[in-house]
């Protein structure tokens, strides 16, 4: 076994809201801890998704640390920043925290493997460095390992083609260009409403249909901030906490059909209008992810609005279908501004990719099953990420009966509170997989999970216990209450909220 370049206490992998929480936290604690993030700077997904339009579908303040140190001198410019805003956040974040001095940039970790004899982990990253540490955090985040489709050619391409959570950091001017845009999931719908206006083309290639709610962007100028920090941001904190979302709302404690055809219709009307976004489906009924005939509803609302603002009858039949393509809210909701109507453009094309799926690219663009090669300047790929687990299992980390992570997740992912996994002794997932994450927002979840597990890394460092790993029964009966989140138990947790 190779000896190690550092020993710490705790090493965590990622600089984004987990990694910086808890290198903050646990430093405070007075642990030796390092960060080693694969990216140029903090912020994890916010240094990533750089592509044009990429902004968060969270409203602050809900979508920042709770920390009144931190926000008390910090003022958005909109109720969801771009990631540009969010950037500067993080460096106002790291200015305050004094962060950075901890965190090794460009370091990707590529594997780790406990040391039984001495209850530590042996962790490598790309460039050989070593570090011995007694715990092994991983804040990677769910979406940190990019999807990108087997296309046949898919190098033969001579424009530029990229992934958006790998787009490049000094950007590309679209302005004038020949786009595509592969994957109409929450980052293929930023960037046609981006992009759509400015480029000479667009092309935007959808395998399934986005139920996008409006988003209802506002601007927040220095006034309402200052009354939202006096009036409002202690509540919505402590609120937070106790919501099924990790947001400010919840759901809404009566059942759709408790309430009379017209009331349902101005109820939506109302959350339409009034609050748009996430609200549309987490603000809803109780019932609205559970029962089958309300959700239908409210997917025909939202066809009725769609159909307004789309011109073409084909268009409207691709993005609105008649048949719902998915119950609403059993995929993230994305949320947009100018979505369906920059269909509207002469410029812009929608292939329904369920008629004419992509054959391959070429050197010029790409060529579709009816046999139509069509020529761009650059391909978008918004084809989204090996979600929840891929960040952890990239990574070949070794447990104590000599399987990987990969091997052990391979067929189902089964983890201790959302938080570990047995077999791998004083390792800790964030916002990971068998935990709230896509269904919650990020910062509550991380802050929930973090206090937990810095508590539980101070007890064992205050009692001497050198190792914590969960038993194979606990696992398995987390996995239940995981796997069986069916309608009985959803109701009886929403019969609570009544
Ligand atoms: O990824 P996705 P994303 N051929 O997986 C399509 C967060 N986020 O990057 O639906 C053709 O949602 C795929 O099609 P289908 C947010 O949590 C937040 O957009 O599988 N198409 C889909 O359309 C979100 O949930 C924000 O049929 C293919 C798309 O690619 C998460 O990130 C912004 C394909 C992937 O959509 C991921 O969002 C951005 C193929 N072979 C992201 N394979 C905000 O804060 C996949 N697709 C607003």
């Amino acid at each position: 076994m190779a000896s190690p370049d550092l020993t710490l206490d705790i090493l965590c992998v990622g600089a984004g809201f987990a990694g910086l929480f808890e290198l903050y936290h646990l430093r405070s604690l007075g642990y030796s801890v390092k960060v080693f993030e694969a990216g140029g700077d903090i912020g994890g997904v916010w240094w990533h998704n750089c592509y044009p339009g990429a902004r968060v579908d969270s409203i602050v303040p809900v979508y920042e640390f709770s920390d009144e140190k931190l926000w008390k001198d910090w003022s958005w410019t909109e109720k969801y920043p771009d990631w540009k805003e969010l950037r500067r956040y993080f460096q106002h974040v790291d200015e305050k925290l004094d962060l950075r001095k901890d965190i090794l940039f460009n370091r990707r970790v590529v594997s780790a493997k406990w040391n039984a004899g001495k209850d530590r982990w042996l962790i490598t990253s790309q460039d050989g460095y070593v570090v011995s540490a007694q715990f092994f955090l991983l804040c990677v985040g769910n979406d940190s390992k990019i999807y990108i489709p087997d296309y046949p050619g898919i190098n033969k391409f001579r424009g530029s083609c990229h992934h958006t959570a790998r787009w490049p950091q000094g950007g590309i001017d679209l302005c004038g260009k020949r786009v595509a845009v592969i994957g109409t999931g929450a980052s293929g719908v930023q960037v046609v409403q981006d992009v759509g206006p400015r480029a000479s083309q667009l092309t935007v290639f959808q395998r399934t249909p986005n139920i996008a709610f409006p988003m209802r962007q506002r601007a927040i100028d220095e006034e309402t901030s200052r009354k939202m920090k006096q009036e409002l941001y202690s509540t919505v904190y402590r609120r937070r906490r106790q919501t099924l979302g990790g947001h400010a709302y919840d759901l809404y404690p009566k059942y759709s059909y408790d309430a009379t055809e017209e009331e349902r219709i101005l109820f939506y009307e109302d959350l339409w209008n009034k609050s748009g976004g996430l609200q549309l489906v987490a603000a809803s009924y109780l019932d609205i992810r559970l029962n089958q005939q309300a959700n239908d509803e409210l997917y025909y609302f939202w066809r009725r609005k769609v159909l307004e603002r789309v011109q073409s009858p084909r268009l409207q039949k691709i993005l609105a279908p008649e048949v719902p393509p998915h119950p609403v809210g059993a995929k993230r909701p994305s949320l947009e501004v100018s979505y369906f109507d920059t269909f509207n453009l002469p410029h812009v094309e929608l292939v329904d990719l369920t008629q004419d799926p992509i054959v391959e690219f070429t050197e010029n663009g790409i060529l579709t099953a009816d046999g139509h090669e069509r020529e761009f300047d650059v391909i978008v790929l918004a084809t989204g990420f090996d979600a929840m687990s891929g960040g952890i299992t990239q990574i070949d980390i070794e447990g104590t009966d000599g399987i990987s992570i990969a091997d052990k997740w391979a067929k189902s992912v089964q983890t201790y509170l959302g938080m570990m996994t047995a077999n791998f002794p004083n390792m800790f997932f964030i916002y990971g997989p068998g935990a709230p994450t896509a269904l919650s927002n990020g910062p509550t979840c991380i802050e929930v999970q973090g206090e937990w597990i810095n508590a539980c890394i101070k007890d064992m460092m205050d009692s001497g216990v050198k190792c914590i790993v969960p038993l194979h029964e606990a696992e398995e009966q987390w996995q239940q209450i995981v796997s069986q989140s069916d309608l009985a138990v959803l109701y009886e947790w929403y019969k609570k909220l009544l």
